[in-house]
């Protein structure tokens, strides 16, 4: 390429990409009345800024080929920073690496736009060797924790390339840029991964949701959504796990289940965000269920939906990781609007909105799972009778 034609091609790739994050984002007509899906993502791997993945110098890129891919962005957590929406998304690159990155908007469905270099998170050792999945939580202690997926290889297994080893990572930081690595959560459990940092004390004790599993990702090898109390943030160690929501045998959470993004408090209790997976021939799939805590005992259920809340639909079924959704971050504004965001098919980043109303509804006010046809159906010739 002559330099002309470098400098054309260049500003080419420039004003697409422009248009591409000026692009607006409207909430679908017919929804399902709980909350509205979008019609664009609003994250995906050509969102992220060119100077990440192209060398803008002719002299040591002539044909301006990309340079370092981006593969995906998906998973992210979120918050409210200074009036605007921070999500921590997990960013792929085309080495299936994943790192964090902040992208920001004003109103958190459309606009986002990544800070000019993501996070440098300090490692622990040189053994791990993927990081993903986090958790943002302003914590009342004062520092805005992050809570992610450290995963390194399984070395008691040496000749298993794929014998993996996942740890709940957690290190704290004031603005989002300079991050503070501390001890990775110790719990009795072989593996962790979903664990999140409750935003209050209890008890003036730090609170984890954690999700002990004895095998890497099998399903079947843990048994729900785990509560415990730390002293020290810096050492976490949960010497004891409750199970507060276990799976359950033919249910949308039989195989696996693991918490979102940390609860939102409202007057009624501990909102929660959580997915369930079940196995099926085609492979794992994921979906998202709500349920509620007791304010004054955030380890105990008070309510729980039957069924999914949001499941994977139309183009976010296909994927990378095909028929997952997955959430680990949601926002809840002072006028009651609730930000949910999801990736979808471990590929890209949704936004859904609702408002805590008509959460607080949906859970209070939808069946819990009957768990056998013959009573669903019961429950649901009371709800055609009532109409009829
Ligand atoms: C992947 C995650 C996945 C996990 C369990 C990891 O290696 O990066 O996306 O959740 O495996 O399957
Ligand atoms: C999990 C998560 C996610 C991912 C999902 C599906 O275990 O930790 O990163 O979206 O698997 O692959």
């Amino acid at each position: 390429m002559n330099q002309q034609a470098f400098t054309r091609k260049l500003k080419q790739l420039q004003q697409q990409h422009q248009k591409l994050l000026r692009r607006p984002n409207r909430p679908q007509k017919h929804g399902n009345g709980i909350f509205d899906r979008y019609d664009h993502p609003v994250l995906t791997a050509d969102h992220t800024p060119l100077t990440w993945r192209y060398d803008f110098d002719p002299k040591t890129n002539p044909h301006l080929l990309t340079r370092l891919g981006i593969n995906c962005v998906f998973n992210v957590g979120a918050m409210e920073w200074n009036g605007n929406i921070v999500l921590a998304a997990r960013v792929e690159g085309w080495d299936r690496k994943s790192f964090f990155a902040i992208a920001e908007s004003r109103n958190g469905v459309d606009g986002f736009r990544f800070w000019d270099y993501p996070v440098q998170m300090p490692e622990l050792d040189d053994q791990e060797t993927n990081l993903y999945d986090m958790r943002l939580v302003r914590h009342e202690d004062g520092w805005v924790y992050g809570l992610f997926c450290a995963e390194r290889h399984d070395d008691s297994k040496p000749h298993d390339l794929s014998a993996a080893m996942a740890r709940g990572g957690i290190a704290r930081t004031k603005d989002l840029v300079k991050w503070e690595r501390l001890r990775d959560l110790k719990t009795p459990a072989l593996h962790q991964r979903n664990c999140v940092l409750h935003p209050e004390f209890v008890n003036g004790k730090y609170a984890f949701y954690t999700r002990p599993m004895n095998d890497f990702a099998a399903t079947g090898s843990g048994d729900g959504i785990g509560w415990g109390l730390c002293d020290d943030i810096a050492h976490a160690v949960v010497k004891q796990e409750s199970i507060i929501d276990p799976r359950f045998y033919h249910t949308i959470k039989e195989g696996k289940n693991g918490l979102g993004p940390a609860p939102l408090k409202t007057k009624q209790g501990w909102l929660h965000l959580a997915h369930g997976v079940r196995n099926t021939a085609a492979g794992m799939r994921y979906v998202l269920y709500l349920f509620l805590c007791d304010l004054k005992d955030p380890s105990r259920l008070i309510k729980e939906p039957g069924g999914y809340f949001l499941a994977p639909e139309g183009d976010e079924r296909v994927g990378d990781v095909s028929n997952v959704v997955f959430a680990n971050g949601w926002v809840a504004r002072k006028n009651g609007d609730v930000l949910i965001y999801y990736g979808s098919s471990d590929t890209r980043t949704h936004v859904a909105t609702s408002t805590v109303d008509k959460l607080l509804d949906y859970v209070w006010n939808t069946p819990e799972d009957a768990m056998r046809s013959k009573l669903c159906v019961e429950q649901r010739c009371r709800l055609i009778a009532k109409n009829l």
